[in-house]
């Protein structure tokens, strides 16, 4: 369910209606929900809007620091802001390459070139990165196209829901980007997939950033269309530089505290997800 697929609950056949609470309350925690273990009208809502494919993983060992005392979910405290991966994974070198497998073809394929070489330069002048287009095979960063299952083990899913998915530093499929090509994908538009929003988010994975739980932040789980320019906020430019430090001559910037407000559900589609009641009951 869900909680698997986002990376709460391990997926096990054996798992106790215990894990299954903690996994409910560490899901609550990280969207800033009341901690009560039980799925609500604002649980049901979050799990209904359409996000990104990439987990909200929790370092193993915080996970399991949660588990042994149900009381402390005040330990996960530190997330409230950006993510780093588990393993911390960073490219070795500073200068990047991405390159374009295929295009869709929602979009001119120039448009898709210009929208990707700004989003490429939010994420170098943020950073002492360097992130350029190149056409060899070798380039670090593949960004495709592709629909349903794609040789990943992680499949699309058709219209709506997962819109796209990265991978974090590393060789092969390390730092590439796939799009789910049954979207529309769309820029300056209020209908559609934003390609900007999603290709910045994207790239965030792609250098080793996972999901922040502050709602602001492209690295948010929620892709929401913006029809002004995308700017990454303050807590993606921290998470950026504390992976690769801060451009040269640059102050460090001041870390926003993150909204103490839950997460508003600002839908970008209307709810679609075809969930029945077995979807508030494990198993
Ligand atoms: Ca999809
Ligand atoms: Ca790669
Ligand atoms: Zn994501
Ligand atoms: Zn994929």
């Amino acid at each position: 369910d869900w909680l698997i697929k986002y990376g709460y609950l391990t997926d096990s056949s054996d798992v106790t209606l215990f894990e299954h609470t903690m996994a409910i309350m560490n899901m609550q925690h990280f969207h800033k929900l009341p901690v009560t273990g039980v799925i609500d009208r604002e649980e049901f809502n979050i799990m209904q809007r359409t996000r990104c494919g990439c987990p909200d993983m929790m370092a193993d060992d915080e996970m399991q620091a949660l588990g042994d005392n149900a009381t402390s979910v005040g330990q996960l405290d530190r997330f409230r802001r950006y993510v780093v991966n588990r393993d911390r994974d960073v490219w070795p070198s500073n200068d990047l390459t991405y390159r374009f497998n295929d295009f869709t073809s929602d979009l001119p394929t120039t448009v898709q070139e210009e929208e990707m070489r700004k989003v490429a330069s939010k994420w170098s002048a943020a950073s002492r990165l360097s992130i350029t287009r190149s056409s060899t095979s070798t380039s670090d960063i593949q960004v495709a196209f592709r629909t349903k299952d794609h040789g990943d083990n992680y499949p699309f899913d058709g219209p709506f829901d997962v819109l796209a998915h990265a991978f974090s530093p590393g060789t092969g499929l390390g730092g590439d980007i796939h799009f789910d090509d049954d979207e529309q994908f769309t820029i300056n538009s209020a209908t559609g997939a934003d390609f900007t929003f999603i290709a910045l988010h994207e790239m965030g994975h792609s250098l080793g950033l996972e999901h922040s739980n502050n709602p602001d932040a492209v690295m948010s789980m929620f892709f929401t269309n913006n029809p002004s320019d995308i700017q990454l906020h303050n807590d993606d430019i921290a998470g950026i530089q504390s992976l690769y430090g801060r451009p040269e001559g640059v102050e460090a910037v001041i870390e926003i505290e993150v909204a103490t407000v839950p997460v508003t559900c600002t839908k970008v589609y209307d709810a679609i997800a075809d969930v029945g009641a077995s979807f508030f009951f494990f198993r």
